[in-house]
């Protein structure tokens, strides 16, 4: 029978794009000050084709008070709070800042960004000058795709910060907007495979219906996100839903499915994703690999950043 250890090896000529954790790890021996200094480049980059969404009102209200606290600052005040987000250092902004939701994290930084450029916090000094690691870094980013520089953008801020629990403490999220309206919710369609489970799963998800696409998994059912352990359990993954998942927009292209051991099902699905922070400026090239078991309930589904476009037409096993 299926192991989780065992599911997460279906398909295993999905590429993957390994790129991302290889430069998040190259960064993160950067100093705080280059890691400021080259976001702050790439971001700067990145503007010139893409722009971020400004974040909502409800998701900002959570960061709200420690925006004020830190514009009142003086300018070397704030370059410390900064560079100590950046180390880790254990502050009272920091454990703040690690209870976070990744988007109010993001969102966190965006402000800052906009104050910035404003002059309203200490910008990155004029002519500073990068290590030779950190502009090596600075390269290979520039070197990937768009997917694959946000994904990295967002792992170097969802690091920072102090947390003493390790992601086990009280979290801090935006509120829950209400699901789709039925009549607005549209379908997808998804070339070569016609399972009622995955269909759903893409139509509740892109719907944020989180409540209903909770009872597609088996009550010890498993998720894992790009380059992530699995998620397991249903009230773990519907936190995640929550907390992570709104108004993601779900392309799925093609796929394919083939029966397994002990009548389980093994499907693959390729497409895009986009999410709120760029729209439809960005597409994710992804991959989604469900295993469902004999009653059609998800017992395991990995979503991989795919290395290159190429990979998106992949189904070899
Ligand atoms: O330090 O089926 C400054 C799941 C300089 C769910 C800055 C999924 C200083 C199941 C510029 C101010 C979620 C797994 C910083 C599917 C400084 C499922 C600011 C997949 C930090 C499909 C930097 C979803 C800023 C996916 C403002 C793949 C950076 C979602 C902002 C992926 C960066 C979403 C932003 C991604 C990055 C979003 C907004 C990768 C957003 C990335």
């Amino acid at each position: 029978m299926f192991t989780l250890e065992k599911a997460t090896q279906i398909f295993p000529d999905t590429a993957s794009a390994d790129v991302v954790p290889a430069i998040t790890a190259r960064f993160r021996l950067l100093s705080a000050e280059d890691q400021l200094a080259l976001i702050w480049y790439a971001y700067l980059e990145m503007g010139n084709t893409i722009t971020v969404a400004a974040p909502g009102a409800a998701r900002m209200q959570f960061a709200e008070p420690v925006l004020n606290q830190i514009k009142a600052m003086s300018f070397a005040e704030q370059s410390q709070v900064m560079c100590e987000l950046a180390n880790r250092a254990d502050t009272q902004i920091g454990r703040t800042y690690a209870c976070w939701s990744v988007n109010i994290k993001l969102g966190f930084w965006y402000q800052l960004g906009e104050w910035m450029a404003a002059g309203f916090v200490a910008p990155i000094p004029d002519g500073y000058q990068l290590s030779p690691n950190a502009s090596a870094v600075l390269s290979s980013v520039k070197a990937v795709d768009q997917g694959q520089q946000i994904t990295l953008l967002r792992n170097f801020v969802v690091d920072m910060g102090y947390d003493p629990a390790k992601g086990e403490g009280q979290r801090v999220m935006e509120p829950i907007a209400a699901p789709t309206p039925q009549e607005q919710r549209k379908r997808v369609f998804i070339e070569g495979v016609i399972n009622p489970t995955v269909n759903s799963y893409m139509d509740l998800l892109n719907a944020n219906d989180f409540d209903n696409l909770i009872e597609l998994f088996l009550t010890d059912g498993a998720l894992q996100a790009p380059f992530q352990k699995p998620i397991v359990g249903r009230d773990a993954i519907l936190r995640f839903f929550r907390e992570d998942c709104q108004n993601l927009q779900l392309l799925p292209e093609r796929g394919f499915a083939e029966p397994t051991e002990g009548n389980f099902t093994q499907i693959k699905v390729t497409g895009k994703v986009q999410t709120p922070w760029f729209g439809a400026g960005v597409g994710m090239n992804v991959a989604w690999r469900f295993l469902l078991n004999p009653d059609g309930k998800i017992y395991f589904v990995a979503i991989d950043l795919l290395a290159s476009p190429a990979d998106l037409l992949k189904f070899g096993r």
